[in-house]
């Protein structure tokens, strides 16, 4: 939702410079030592990074300030990708942002032959808020007169505070003016304490205008008291620890059977390629799973192409307070190094990422993502009943991973592929609700209507959507999306018993018509499939989403944020393939105009059947916070499955070995 704070910014970047210095040896024998030439869907390297930075800053086009918000290689056209006409060309794409005219301007740079090929403005649309940002910001709250006013009244010292950077979300016409650069900073207090996420200075909201370079608004809404039972998270400040646990061994003792070229992976019979974005963090492109000697082709893309919070919360102070992570925040920018048997388990290989910096200084590289193989438990089972002979085999699952750290919350995606040709998106929550100043240190009334977490503060209700856009192409681009229902026929002559009942399937033809919502009493559920290539049973080959956690949108219908969120009003769209429809909302949606994003790309309401389809999915989790949560939330996992229905002539995991 927020900033990197400073802590955990700093551990990374003295991690980065250890990680750095032993990162680039390798680097430097693979580039001596006969590495293919990348593939064009790989992520930059340090030395191309640095090559559009110098490509850009030496175009002549901008001031010495800019920044860099967003640099990562140009996705190759899909159209050229099918038709085999994708070169080793490597070419980059840049946000780039003039600080003093709040502008932001999109940039394709060619690297190879270092020159800029195309130069875009975007009058209008802010980028998503740099780290350097939040020291500019804090710098022009702390010499602000009301605000040390504010902390004086309250005997507070300014050394004791934290400020925390948000993207403005909800905006008022004024803060809307093009030419700005408007960011909140909300007031924490740090004395004594790691974790200063625990004690807001409630009512504390400073507006600033980063363009002009000055305060654009100062509200001093409450004057509740600063929550004293504040708890750190260390261990010196959870006494007394509970006894550690015998060891448990997570280990691959002959090596684990995970095949990495590049960002190529081959495990079992799975076949995908990996990315990491700056705003949307893992992609997966190319999924593919061995059907006999054949790879068949499942996605040509997957990934998290928006997120937003709205928190419930009354008041001005807690009104605008709706993060849109992917694009205001970016999930591949607020990434950190993953650290074995913690964040992932002792047997994980750990994948290097290329982080650019915001400023154009070198990008960091660091161990961002992770891919590891795990139990998944029993796959399948039977033992015979007449003499006790049991078949069964263990399921393996392989796990590609990566975490972020927006402000208080922390996020990851597993993308976990099965043995039995299904893809499980785990999302995992947790890190530190966001906290409110209350008056109260007793819940007041029986039926706990105020989500009172710790004596003087509340975790306010919210909402967290993630939607994914999976670009499916089961085995080949023509696809057909439909819709299942199941329906309970009617007792009567051809229904004697009042038990039968059946699935029945709507082809979804238009975009338009292709928005659907969950059915409860229907067992509803999305198909898209193949009416072109069948299984051995003249099924066309097909794959299903199967839906787990679901929320609807408490936002009132009218709310800005609901109008820059519209993803937000389905669970399912589907939509026609266009290279440019990457993002569910605008792919900068601070102050994108309403109505962005998907909305926009189903207002041709194209027909669907027998086309190249993309699949959105959206899921929310429904957060009203528990005591349990506080001081840290425990991981609540939450996602989605992909199945295959029909893919396959029968269970693709029957000839695994014992
Ligand atoms: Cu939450």
């Amino acid at each position: 939702m927020k900033t990197l704070p400073d802590i955990v910014e700093s551990q990374i970047r003295g991690e980065i410079m250890k990680t750095r210095l032993l990162a680039l040896w390798p680097a430097l024998m693979l580039s001596l030592f006969a590495h293919a030439a990348p593939s064009p869907f790989d992520d930059l390297n340090s030395e191309e990074v640095k090559n559009v930075i110098s490509v850009i800053k030496n175009s002549g086009r901008f001031s010495p300030e800019i920044r860099f918000p967003v640099i990562k290689r140009r996705e190759p056209k899909k159209s050229d990708w099918l038709a085999g006409k994708v070169t080793d060309d490597r070419v980059a794409y840049a946000a780039v942002f003039e600080p003093s005219k709040g502008l932001l301007v999109d940039v394709m740079v060619d690297i190879k032959n270092k020159k800029i090929l195309s130069f875009k403005e975007l009058p209008g649309i802010a980028p998503p808020v740099l780290l350097e940002e939040y020291e500019r910001a804090r710098s022009l709250i702390l010499a602000d007169k009301r605000w040390q006013e504010a902390l004086k009244k309250r005997g507070i010292n300014k050394k004791d505070v934290y400020v925390d950077i948000w993207a403005p979300g909800l905006m008022s016409a004024a803060e809307q003016r093009p030419g700005q650069r408007i960011l909140r900073g909300l007031t924490y207090m740090k004395k004594n304490a790691r974790n200063f996420y625990a004690r807001p200075i409630e009512g504390l909201v400073v507006t600033v205008d980063l363009a002009h370079k000055k305060v654009h608004s100062f509200w001093d809404l409450e004057k509740t008291p600063v929550a004293e039972g504040f708890r750190d998270l260390n261990e010196a400040a959870n006494q007394p620890i509970e006894p550690k646990l015998k060891p448990l061994r997570i280990q691959n003792p002959d090596g684990n059977n995970i095949k990495i070229d590049g960002q190529e992976i081959t495990w079992h019979r799975w076949k995908f390629r990996y990315s990491m974005d700056p705003l949307q963090a893992l992609q997966l492109f190319h999924v593919q799973f061995k059907d006999g000697s054949d790879y068949k082709m499942i996605l040509y893309k997957m990934s998290l192409a928006e997120m937003v919070v709205p928190y419930g919360g009354s008041g001005k102070n807690w009104s605008f307070r709706n993060a849109f992570d992917v694009g205001e925040y970016g999930l591949g920018k607020t990434l950190h190094p993953l650290q074995l048997g913690k964040d992932v388990p002792e047997n994980a290989t750990l994948l290097d990422t290329v982080v650019p910096d915001d400023l154009g200084s070198e990008p960091v590289v660091f161990k961002g993502a992770a891919i590891y193989e795990r139990d998944g438990g029993i796959l399948w089972k039977h033992r015979n009943a007449e003499n006790g002979d049991t078949d069964i085999r263990r399921a393996r699952q392989l796990v590609l991973t990566f975490m972020t750290t927006v402000g208080n919350y922390d996020y990851g995606t597993n993308y976990v592929f099965d043995m039995d040709g299904s893809i499980h998106v785990e999302v995992m929550l947790t890190g530190i609700l966001l906290a409110r100043g209350t008056i109260w240190t007793q819940n007041p009334c029986r039926d706990g209507c105020l989500s009172l977490v710790e004596k003087n503060i509340i975790a306010p209700p919210h909402q967290h959507f993630f939607n994914f856009r999976m670009d499916f192409d089961v085995d080949g681009t023509k696809n057909v999306a439909a819709e299942m229902n199941v329906v309970a026929k009617p007792k009567g002559k051809s229904n004697p018993d009042g038990n039968i009942f059946n699935p029945e399937y709507t082809i979804l033809k238009t975009e338009k018509s292709a928005r659907r919502g969950h059915n409860l009493n229907s067992a509803r559920m999305w198909k898209i499939y193949n009416p072109n290539s069948t299984n051995a049973l003249a099924h066309p080959r097909g794959f299903g989403i199967v839906p787990e956690e679901k929320a609807v949108p408490y936002l009132d219908p009218t709310s800005q944020i609901r109008k820059r969120a519209g993803f937000i009003e389905h669970p399912i769209w589907f939509t026609v393939y266009k290279d440019e429809e990457m993002s569910g909302a605008a792919p900068f949606p601070t102050t994108a105009p309403a109505g962005l994003g998907l909305p926009q790309y189903i207002a041709d309401n194209e027909k669907l059947e027998n086309k190249d389809l993309v699949m959105w999915y959206t899921f929310g989790v429904t957060h009203i916070p528990r005591p349990e949560e506080w001081p840290i939330m425990n991981v609540h996992r939450t996602g989605f499955s992909l199945k295959p229905i029909n893919f396959f002539s029968h269970n693709p995991a029957i000839n695994l070995p014992e």
